[in-house]
């Protein structure tokens, strides 16, 4: 059996003040053609199940655009695969926070073939397939994530969909960013991935291999707080039960173009334009219509009003966006014995006063806890 994953598909998300001529937002417009293109080909590999791991929509009041949109994808997989069940959950995006707002996801239950599970942890039998699908959308993990988390022992398939975070040390060191927040978090041990035919998980942008048969799809688009983090390409996956193992199809998507950083130290504004100019001019086939970013560190605050603003005027029409991100040098200073002391960066003190911090809970490492939380700052230093 082939099972196609997507998951976060953020449909509804904008960004950037672009509109297309028809005056949609046109990062809009970019995630809804990302999700055609992956139904499209979902359609083409003709799978026997189509999983959708939660964020189908990147708000619980999307547009109706965005709604008209996803009602029309969702009904071509039905009317191109007959007989294929889709079955899809709530993620942190679409899952209101009080249940009477009602989930804008249950409007699928009118396309034959859909099942939707938006608030509890239900098991979802497929009978002409021989598969149950075992389906935690992010409601029912936030209230209680070990709640009959086990496969049917009736059920030739077990899959397990779960929208969150995979704790465990295996995960951990997987998942280099977070790239989403809000997610609920499940240990690895509680899941048991030895236990299912396979486990598709929605919550973390980036596809990932957590075991063979456990994986992030991944969102379609770039869609999370920073996307400079989200390298690599965008798609879904197609696990093959037989074979035990998936296979990334990706989709096309705007280009990001992060350029490499640049040390202004020392530099005039004329080199600094020089440089950019230089970095930008570089970028094969040119920044139109892309999604740009240069760094630049250690440049003085008055140097920066020097800069030729015409200039990146023009390049910030050109791109849909272009981000020059310009930080000042970090503030050093000299102390009583005359020797130059650099302060301490925002990591050090972090990891400073953790070292010397009293956990409560004895079961703490300190250095794995240590290397995290300057991971996060670094992170955050680079949004
Ligand atoms: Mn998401």
């Amino acid at each position: 059996m082939r099972i196609a994953h997507l998951a976060d598909l953020h449909l509804g998300f904008r960004a950037y003040h672009r509109v297309t001529p028809r005056g949609i937002n046109v990062r809009e417009a970019d995630v809804a053609e990302a999700f055609r293109r992956a139904v499209a080909r979902t359609c083409e590999l003709r799978p026997e199940l189509v999983l959708v791991a939660g964020d189908i929509f990147h708000s619980v009041r999307p547009s109706n655009t965005s709604i008209a949109e996803a009602f029309r994808q969702f009904s071509i997989l039905a009317e191109r695969l007959p007989g294929v069940p889709v079955v899809m959950i709530a993620g942190n995006h679409d899952s209101p926070r009080s249940s009477d707002t009602g989930n804008i996801l249950s409007l699928f239950r009118e396309i034959s073939g859909v099942t939707v599970v938006t608030e509890e942890c239900r098991s979802v039998r497929l009978e002409a397939i021989g598969t149950t699908v075992m389906c935690m959308p992010h409601n029912a993990l936030l209230a209680d994530h070990t709640a009959s988390m086990d496969p049917d022992p009736a059920s030739e398939h077990n899959v397990l969909m779960l929208h969150g975070t995979v704790g465990g040390s295996v995960a951990e060191q997987k998942m280099r960013y977070v790239t989403e927040y809000g997610g609920a978090v499940v240990p690895e041990t509680s899941i048991g991935p030895e236990r299912w035919t396979y486990v598709a998980l929605g919550h973390y942008h980036l596809v990932t291999e957590l075991a063979p048969n456990m994986w992030y799809a991944g969102a379609l688009e770039r869609t999370s707080t920073n996307i400079w983090m989200e390298t690599g390409d965008k798609g879904f996956l197609v696990y093959d039960t037989e074979q035990g193992s998936a296979d990334f199809h990706p989709v096309d998507t705007r280009a990001t173009v992060d350029l490499p950083r640049l040390n202004g130290h020392g530099l005039g504004a004329a080199e600094l334009d020089e440089r950019i100019r230089a970095a930008v001019e570089a970028v094969p086939d040119g920044i139109a219509a892309r999604m740009v970013r240069m760094v630049i560190t250690d440049v003085p605050r008055n140097l920066i009003r020097e800069l030729d603003h015409r200039r990146i005027r023009e390049w910030k029409a050109e791109a849909l966006h272009f981000h020059l991100d310009v930080r000042p040098p970090e503030v050093r200073r000299r102390v009583g014995s005359g020797a130059p002391m650099r302060r301490q960066t925002l990591q050090e003190q972090v990891a400073s006063y953790l070292r010397g911090w009293s956990p409560r809970n004895p079961g703490i490492e300190r250095d794995r806890l240590v290397e995290l939380a300057t991971a996060y700052v670094d992170q955050a230093g680079e949004g």
